[in-house]
């Protein structure tokens, strides 16, 4: 098979990744969901033919989605986890082996269903005694739950469909009643190169709702524009912060100088996202 799957990334661009394979193609209520076998990236999870994650690059973003806040947490017990159906979200947060729960919300049980079958290896940590799972809308669920948790994940599709109130105020402000006291919320907010403008709205309306914001960055290649930016907000603990605890287990990516370097920004960011405030 010589096919290519491709993912429109920004207008007059798109990205291209030779398929082997289909692994897995099926739709759902909410969107088309497909697992492909590729030569250069491995297996590569699509929704609605945007690219989630691939086996070569996963390390990246689920390092930095879930290290980042654990460690400007230090102690956090309890995880929520906003969508990341595919789990490689839980497989990070239960390396910090202090964490007794992990729940994780996800709308559409066909992603998971799909993630068990064809990415063990993002997957697998799914079936742990700590990981509670509840198939339903992330919004509704942190606006009706009278659970608390410590720290806070949106590991969110892009902002469209059921995924655009993942990017607002009233989201942000039902995940801030959900979160301890010196709990931290990190959300995946998508491309510098192509979505500055969201980026920069989510981060006035971060500061509008907790006293700590900041933007921090990584590189992941099958994304538009390569790199990516990650939104952290606490009701306590400052910062960039230092990890506080030394790193008990070994990444791929994050480290603690990659921590303190992932918040420096180019210009063309800082500019967006600081600009009139500093
Ligand atoms: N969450 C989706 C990141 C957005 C990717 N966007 C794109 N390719 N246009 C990833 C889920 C992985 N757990």
């Amino acid at each position: 098979m010589n096919a290519w799957f491709t993912e429109d990334q920004g207008p007059g661009l798109r990205i291209s990744c030779q398929v082997t394979r289909v692994l897995h193609w099926c739709k759902t209520k909410y969107q088309e969901v497909a697992v492909y076998e590729t030569p250069s990236f491995g297996r590569l999870l699509a929704l609605d033919d945007v690219i989630q994650t691939t086996e070569r690059d996963e390390f990246v973003y689920h390092e930095m989605l879930v290290h980042v806040p654990m460690f400007v947490h230090g102690m956090a017990r309890r995880v929520l986890i906003i969508g990341g159906g595919d789990g490689g979200c839980v497989r990070e947060v239960l390396k910090h082996p202090w964490v007794e729960l992990v729940k994780l919300v996800e709308i559409d049980e066909e992603v998971t269903k799909a993630a068990r079958q064809f990415l063990p290896g993002i997957a697998g940590s799914l079936a742990d005694p700590r990981v509670q799972i509840e198939f339903r809308d992330g919004i509704q669920y942190v606006k009706e739950t009278s659970e608390k948790f410590d720290v806070v994940l949106v590991d969110s599709t892009d902002p469209t469909g059921p995924a655009v109130g993942l990017f607002g105020a009233d989201f942000y402000r039902a995940v801030s009643n959900v979160l301890n006291d010196g709990g931290v919320l990190t959300a995946q907010t998508e491309s510098p190169f192509y979505n500055l403008e969201l980026i920069a709205n989510v981060q006035r309306t971060l500061r509008e709702i907790f006293p700590e914001v900041a933007l921090y960055l990584a590189t992941v290649p099958t994304y538009p524009g390569g790199l990516w930016s990650f939104s952290i907000a606490t009701k306590g603990p400052a910062l960039p912060g230092e990890p506080l605890i030394p790193i008990s287990f070994r990444c791929k990516y994050y480290n603690a100088a990659v921590h303190q370097g992932a918040f420096a920004l180019p210009e063309f960011v800082r500019e967006s996202v600081w600009g009139s405030w500093s």
